[in-house]
């Protein structure tokens, strides 16, 4: 069997799945790693399973033991490793597309429904005991079915939301770098125009040094008053200063957030600002999804493995 090391516990069923494939090296205090901790962690392994948790960065990769024959990332999103370095070393890298896909998609909308009926202050008002009864001024929201829904990124994940948000009756608009088949929404080659007419805006593409801090306060200035900003895709692309200033000025009515910049260590204002829904990153927190996931990590580092090329390969 193939030594592999895994960089974070993963729930139980997932975990006996990655035994029974390989001889499987736990971080059995699931202790955060270091990218030298990673590279160290994977002396006499044959592959590594990593997370998005942990980086690889150029001088993690070359600290890699010559052992190493290929790398999976338990995730979507790729950031987190250098994959020109992985790729120069000539270590292939395997992910997980697709199969998360539905899940975070209905994320998605919890979280647009969260800001939108500001279901954080609701929560609060019944856990904290200060709820009163009802009255016809409470907590009230903004109407989600009918929206004009804006979508930044429309990749896989973009598309299961849009599939979602047409039984809301919203109108569907895209901004990205080109346009798709007529069916998938309104397509928006200007950003100004994209902002503009986008009453829900919903962040759904890849980390990269392009797209960091792309909803700054000039964007954010586009977008119509009153209006909802959902982030689903990572922290980076939002710039919290300007997000909850305006989300506390009343520009916008309000956010959903599962990501942040620097997570765990969010921006402060995240913990007052009432109007901002928030999650610890549990787009794709579904037990089904977790087990899709390994069967496509683990398929893929079996393929790399045998010198098969993997469908989910990225280098
Ligand atoms: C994962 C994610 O839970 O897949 C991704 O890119 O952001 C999450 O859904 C996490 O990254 C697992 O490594």
């Amino acid at each position: 069997m193939k030594r592999v090391f895994v960089t974070r516990r993963l729930p139980e069923p997932v975990e006996a799945r990655f035994a029974r494939s390989f001889d499987t090296v736990w971080n059995v205090d699931d202790r955060r790693l270091s990218p030298a901790d990673v590279a160290a962690a994977c002396e006499g392994m044959d592959g590594l399973v990593i997370n998005a948790s942990e980086r690889l960065d150029a001088a993690a990769v070359t600290g890699l033991p010559a052992s190493l024959k290929a790398v999976a990332t338990y995730s979507v999103g790729h950031e987190h490793l250098d994959l020109n370095a992985l790729q120069a070393r000539g270590i292939p890298v395997v992910y997980t597309p697709d199969v998360l896909s539905a899940t975070v998609a209905d994320d998605a909308m919890l979280l647009m429904l969260g800001a939108a009926r500001r279901a954080r202050e609701g929560q609060a008002l019944i856990v904290e005991g200060r709820w009163t009864g009802w009255g016809p001024r409470q907590l009230i929201g903004t109407e989600v079915t009918g929206k004009r829904l804006g979508i930044f990124g429309m990749g896989r994940i973009g598309r299961e939301i849009a599939r979602r948000a047409r039984a809301f009756d919203m109108e569907i608009g895209y901004h990205n770098r080109r346009p798709l088949e007529p069916e998938a929404g309104l397509f928006f080659a200007d950003e100004g125009a994209f902002l503009a007419r986008t009453d829900i805006l919903v962040i759904a593409a890849p980390a990269s040094p392009e797209t960091r801090h792309w909803l700054n306060a000039e964007r954010i200035a586009r977008l119509p008053k009153g209006a909802l900003a959902v982030n689903i895709a990572r922290g980076s692309l939002v710039d919290d200063e300007a997000l909850i200033a305006a989300v506390e000025s009343g520009h916008l009515a309000g956010a959903g957030l599962d990501v942040f910049d620097g997570e765990p260590n969010i921006h402060p204002g995240y913990l007052r600002a009432d109007r901002i829904y928030v999650q610890p990153h549990i787009g794709s927190s579904t037990m089904e999804t977790r087990l899709a996931m390994a069967e496509r990590a683990i398929t893929g580092l079996e393929a790399l493995f045998q010198g098969r090329d993997p469908p989910n390969r990225l280098v």
